[in-house]
C-alpha cells in the first residue's frame, strides 16, 4: 500500500467507509487480487487513470522508435543491423498491444493518435534525447530498458486484465533488449580506449535521463497515490528508481564505468545506494515539450501520419466498395 495514501494536493484517497456500495464492491475486488476486465463496471477516475497510463505508454514505444531507428543504417556489422532492426520491430508490436488494451477502456485508436500529434498526452521524456554515437544504442538497451522492465515487471499484476496481460511478453523482449545493450556496451569497454571513452560518454549522458524515466519524486506524483490504491501501480516512483540503481550500479563497475554522480555511496544500513537528485527543473522541461528532441519526435510522428494518409484513404475505400459488393450481391443473384 503507498505509504501514507494522501495525494500531492494534501487530500486522502478515499477509504471504503466513503464509498458507494457499488464503488465500495469494486474496490474490494481489487484489493482482494482480482483483475478487472473490460466492460465490467469501474469508476470513471479509474478508466481515465488507466487510457492515460496506457496510451502515454504505448506513445513510448512508438516515439522510442526513432533515437534507435536513427542508427539502424549505420549499425557496425550486419549482425547488429539485424539485431536492432528485430528490437525496433518489437517496439512497434508493444506500442500496437498497448493501443489494444486502451481501446478496450472505449478510447479510439485516432483518438489517442490526435492526442499524441496535438502535444496533448504525453510520451516518455527519455525519447527526447539525441542517439549520438553507436554506444547511445548499447546505453539505451542496457539503461533505458533496464529501467523500462524495471517499472514494468510489476504491471504484469496490475489491476486491468488487457494491461497485465500486454505486459507479460512485452517484458520478454524488453529483456532481449536490455541484455543485447548491455553486450553492444561489453564488447566496446574492451576494445580500444577511444571505444571505451565513447561508452562512458554515453553513460554519462543516459544516466540521469535514465531515472528520470520513473517519474517525479514521490512528493511530486500527483498520480502515485491514487493509482497505488487501484493496484494501477504495485510500487511508488523512488521505490522503483532506488531498484533500478541498485542493480544497474554494479553493472557499470562489471564494465569498468564511473557512474556520474558524485553523491552515490553504498549505505549498508538501508542495503542500498545513497544517490543524488535528478535535475528535475529539466525533467518538467522535457515533459512540457521543452527538451532537446521534442520537436523533432513530434514532427517525425506527425510527418508518418500525414504520409499514410492516401494509405487509410485506400484501405477505407476498399472496405466500402467490399461492403457495397456483400449488401448488393444477394440482390443480384436473384
Ligand atoms: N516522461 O503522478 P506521476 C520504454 C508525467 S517504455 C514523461 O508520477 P504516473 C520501452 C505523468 O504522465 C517507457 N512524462 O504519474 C522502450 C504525469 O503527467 P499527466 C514508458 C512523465 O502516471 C525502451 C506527471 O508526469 N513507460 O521505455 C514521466 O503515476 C527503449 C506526474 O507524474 C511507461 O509509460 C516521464 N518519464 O507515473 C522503447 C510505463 N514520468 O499524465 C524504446 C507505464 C511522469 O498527468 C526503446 N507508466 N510523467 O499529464 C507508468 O508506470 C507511469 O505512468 C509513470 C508515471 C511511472 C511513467
Amino acid at each position: 500500500m503507498y505509504a501514507q495514501m494522501v495525494k500531492t494536493d494534501g487530500t486522502r484517497v478515499k477509504s471504503l467507509d466513503d464509498m458507494e456500495p457499488e464503488e465500495r464492491a469494486f474496490q474490494q475486488r481489487i484489493e482482494a487480487g482480482q483483475k478487472i476486465e473490460p466492460k465490467e463496471w469501474m469508476p470513471e477516475a479509474y478508466r481515465k487513470t488507466l487510457v492515460r497510463q496506457i496510451s502515454q505508454h504505448a506513445h513510448s514505444e512508438i516515439v522510442g522508435q526513432l533515437p534507435e531507428g536513427n542508427w539502424i543504417t549505420r549499425a557496425p556489422t550486419l549482425e547488429r543491423k539485424a539485431i536492432l532492426l528485430a528490437k525496433v520491430q518489437d517496439e512497434a508490436g508493444h506500442g500496437l498491444y498497448l493501443y489494444c488494451a486502451a481501446e478496450t477502456l472505449g478510447i479510439s485508436r485516432d483518438e489517442m493518435y490526435e492526442q499524441l500529434h496535438s502535444g496533448k498526452a504525453k510520451y516518455s521524456s527519455i525519447f527526447n534525447y539525441p542517439t549520438l554515437s553507436w554506444a547511445d544504442i548499447g546505453a539505451i538497451g542496457w539503461l533505458v530498458d533496464g529501467a523500462a522492465i524495471m517499472n514494468q515487471v510489476p504491471l504484469q499484476r496490475c489491476s486491468y486484465g488487457p494491461y497485465a496481460r500486454a505486459m507479460v511478453r512485452i517484458c520478454k523482449e524488453e529483456s532481449f533488449h536490455q541484455r543485447q545493450g548491455f553486450d553492444i556496451l561489453a564488447k566496446m569497454v574492451k576494445g580500444t580506449p577511444a571505444q571505451k571513452a565513447m561508452v562512458q560518454d554515453a553513460l554519462d549522458r543516459w544516466w540521469w535521463p535514465s531515472l528520470m524515466m520513473f517519474g517525479p519524486s514521490d512528493d511530486a506524483s500527483v498520480h502515485s497515490a491514487q493509482s497505488m490504491a487501484w493496484k494501477i501501480k504495485q510500487n511508488s516512483n523512488d521505490e522503483l528508481r532506488q531498484k533500478f540503481v541498485d542493480q544497474t550500479v554494479p553493472q557499470a563497475d562489471y564494465l569498468g564505468l564511473t557512474v556520474p554522480d558524485p553523491e552515490l555511496k553504498w549505505n549498508e544500513t538501508k542495503g542500498g545506494y545513497d544517490f543524488g537528485e535528478p535535475d528535475w527543473k529539466e525533467f518538467f522541461e522535457v515533459i512540457a515539450g521543452n527538451g532537446l528532441c521534442n520537436a523533432e519526435r513530434l514532427g517525425a510522428r506527425r510527418k508518418a501520419w500525414d504520409d499514410g494518409a492516401w494509405f487509410r484513404e485506400g484501405l477505407l475505400a476498399h472496405a466500402a466498395k467490399a461492403e457495397a459488393r456483400r449488401t448488393t450481391a444477394p440482390a443480384a443473384a436473384e
